[in-house]
């Protein structure tokens, strides 16, 4: 077990949803700790700058406008093991396949629609961090 951190966003449905508290609240009560956060609207730039590696897939066009259809919440996580726990707290992509109790199973409407995203490993997790908080957007939790 090593300490890391990952990038995780409150998508729009999710926001829409007034699911920011809730969802904050998974993730520290399974030990994660907020870094860093800022809620913004993408720019299609960053929108498709972030899903860049989905660029051939039939759903980009989709995904990026649903990706500016409102506000996100943009999150930095740290904690033990933050990358993996972030993911299982979500749950699966689509959210028929998603474990029960997981933020996907009970909140999600779609494979699309399906409020959170979290960095998938570590090289995924430092890109993204930096994607949105670099230059010294992080900060330390010193308490
Ligand atoms: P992840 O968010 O669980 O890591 P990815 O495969 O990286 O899943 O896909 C990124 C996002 O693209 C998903 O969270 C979802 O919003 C969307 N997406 C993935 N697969 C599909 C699909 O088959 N149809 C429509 N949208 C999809
Ligand atoms: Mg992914």
């Amino acid at each position: 077990m090593s300490v890391e951190q990952t990038l995780s966003i409150i998508k729009p449905d999710g926001v829409e949803k007034n699911l920011i508290g809730e969802i904050y609240s998974r993730f520290e009560k399974a030990g994660l700790q907020i870094v860093a956060a800022r809620m913004m609207h993408l720019t299609k730039e960053q929108a498709e700058g972030f899903y860049a590696v989905h660029s051939e897939r039939p759903f980009y066009k989709d995904l990026v406008s649903y990706m500016r259809s409102g506000p996100v919440m943009v999150t930095a996580l740290e904690g033990e093991s933050a990358i993996d726990k972030h993911r299982e707290i979500m749950g699966a992509t689509n959210p028929a396949n998603a474990d029960p109790g997981t933020i996907r199973k009970d909140f999600a409407a779609s494979i699309e629609e399906n409020v959170v995203h979290g960095s998938d490993g570590p090289e995924t997790a430092a890109q993204e961090i930096a994607f949105f908080f670099g230059d010294g957007g992080v900060c330390p939790r010193t308490r």
